[in-house]
């Protein structure tokens, strides 16, 4: 299996996130990616390449211009205010409020996010629109007739919908690499998003799509960040109605209920029958994971590549989230080699 990889994601090194009513050191770092390079280096995956640059046009085809514009210049209107800390937003446009881009850079930042755990530093827009080439290298490839790839990106991106970021995510890499896979003559893709935390941002670009099918089993939203979509109700709108399957799981659910959902997922992915799965691969459904309440082992990681690969389809998997730092390499290289068999 080729892998893909950038040493252009330790550009992104936010300092703090809000977590428990604290500002407390960011899960998300840079060490995520370091490990998951070094175990698929020490399990012998396959080789490891670098990404090409695709310009920003595929990832326009996903984001808004306003929103990847906002991203490019953000640090640059942020330090202008005689900041040099990370920024974080301040204040949401809720219910009731007017959606206008305000003028100010503290404006901007709360219109185009979500959350408060999403810090953007010096770094940041090159360290994603890297982790995008990364992701667009590796639907590049599967189109080139290669059977697997890994996308090891960094930052993630399954949180990040079409004009806002957060949980860690600005540009959807899964999105971006999906669309591209369409744009270059695919009739159908499936996004299968196994990470822990719903994949709002995915779900909502292509729900009222035929094209893309988007299958998630996460944490229940009325127990789980990010709280407002990932319900099971959610099957999508227009022409995109039967598109979107959700399978929430409650705190602490059994490795067996992931796998009985995932089972679900794939009778559905086999139905829909598309010509490439994208698969969000998110390992902290993990036992040891420190921000997440499933209970997947080691050995679980296996089963989930062996029962991803059942599916006979060419498939990208593109990293997204996994905390337990420790484990992390493991976890990953254990669902790239269950699948490989
Ligand atoms: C819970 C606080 C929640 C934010 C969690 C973000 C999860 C990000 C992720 C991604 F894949 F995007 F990285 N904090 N007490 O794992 O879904
Ligand atoms: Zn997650």
């Amino acid at each position: 299996m080729l892998t893909v990889y950038s040493d252009d994601h330790r550009l992104h090194s936010g300092k703090f996130e809000l977590v428990d009513g604290e500002m407390q050191p960011c899960y998300e770092c840079p060490e995520r990616a370091d490990l998951v390079l070094e175990a698929v280096r020490k399990a012998t995956i396959g080789e490891i390449i670098t990404p090409d640059d695709f310009g920003l046009e595929p990832v326009r085809r996903i984001h808004d211009d306003r929103f990847v514009d906002f991203l490019q210049h953000a640090w640059d209107l942020w330090t202008a205010e005689g900041r040099d800390c990370d920024t974080l937003p301040l204040v949401w446009a809720v219910r009731g409020m007017r959606q206008i881009e305000p003028q100010h850079i503290d404006g901007k930042l709360s219109y185009f996010s979500f959350d408060a755990g999403t810090p953007i530093t010096a770094g940041t827009w090159r360290a994603i629109t890297a982790a995008a080439n990364v992701a667009l290298t590796g639907a590049a490839k599967l189109r080139g007739g290669e059977r697997r790839v890994f996308s090891l990106c960094r930052p993630p991106g399954h949180h990040a919908a079409s004009d806002y970021y957060g949980g860690y995510c600005f540009l959807n890499n899964a999105a971006i690499a999906a669309q591209y896979l369409l744009d270059q003559g695919a009739k159908r893709v499936v996004i299968l998003d196994v990470d822990y935390h719903h994949g709002n941002g995915t779900q909502s670009i292509f729900y009222d799509r035929d094209d893309v099918l988007f299958v998630s089993i996460h944490g229940d939203p009325d127990q789980e960040y990010p709280y407002f979509l990932g319900r099971a109700d959610e099957c999508g709108t227009g022409a995109g109605e039967g598109c979107n399957a959700n399978f929430p799981l409650r705190w602490q659910s059994s490795a067996a209920s992931w796998f009985t959902a995932l089972d679900k997922g794939r009778q559905l992915i086999a139905e829909y029958s598309p010509d490439y799965v994208v698969v969000s691969l998110g390992v902290d459904t993990y036992e040891g994971d420190p921000i997440s309440q499933f209970r997947l082992t080691n050995d679980d990681f296996l089963t989930v590549g062996r029962r991803i690969a059942s599916l006979g389809l060419p498939t990208l998997f593109v990293l997204e989230g996994g905390y337990a730092i420790a484990d992390i390499g493991t976890n990953v290289s254990n669902v790239l080699t269950g699948f490989i068999g």
